[in-house]
C-alpha cells in the first residue's frame, strides 16, 4: 500500500482538515462524513498502513492515541455517556484509507457494535 494516503496530507498540512490536536506523535481531526455529533480520526504522524502491519516501534503513538481520545472525549463532552473507539482493519474490516487511523465517535447512543447479516 502507498504511504502518501489523504491522512499522510492532512498530517503534514498539506491539505485542509478541521484538526482539533497534534503533537509529536499523533494527530486528531474532524471526520469528513460524521456518523455521530462527535466523529473524529486520531492518527499516528509516522503512517502505519493497517492495524495488521502494527509493529513494537509503534507503541508510543498508538498509546497515544488513546490518552488523545480520551482527551478529545472530555473536551467534547462525551466523556461521561460515552463512546466508541473503533479501527477498521483492511477489506473485511471496511477500511478505506491506508494509514491507521481511531475512530472517535460519540454524542449519541450509537447502537449495536456490528450490523446484523442481511
Ligand atoms: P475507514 O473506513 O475506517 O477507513 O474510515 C475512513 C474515514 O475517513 C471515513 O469515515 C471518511 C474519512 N475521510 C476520508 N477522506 C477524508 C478526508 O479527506 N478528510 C477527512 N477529514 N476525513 C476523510
Amino acid at each position: 500500500m502507498s504511504e502518501e494516503t489523504i491522512f499522510l496530507r492532512i498530517v503534514r498540512g498539506e491539505i485542509p482538515a478541521d484538526i482539533v490536536y497534534q503533537d509529536d506523535l499523533v494527530t486528531a481531526f474532524r471526520d469528513i462524513q460524521p456518523q455521530a455529533p462527535v466523529h473524529i480520526l486520531i492518527v499516528p504522524n509516522e503512517p502505519v498502513p493497517t492495524a495488521a502491519e502494527v509493529e513494537p516501534s509503534h507503541e508510543p503513538a498508538l498509546g497515544r492515541m488513546f490518552t488523545v481520545a480520551r482527551r478529545l472525549a472530555e473536551q467534547e463532552g462525551i466523556a461521561e455517556d460515552g463512546f466508541r473507539l473503533i479501527v477498521n482493519c483492511r477489506e473485511h474490516g471496511g477500511q478505506e484509507v491506508a494509514h491507521l487511523h481511531m475512530h472517535l465517535l460519540g454524542g449519541r447512543p450509537l447502537g449495536p457494535m456490528l450490523s446484523r447479516r442481511a
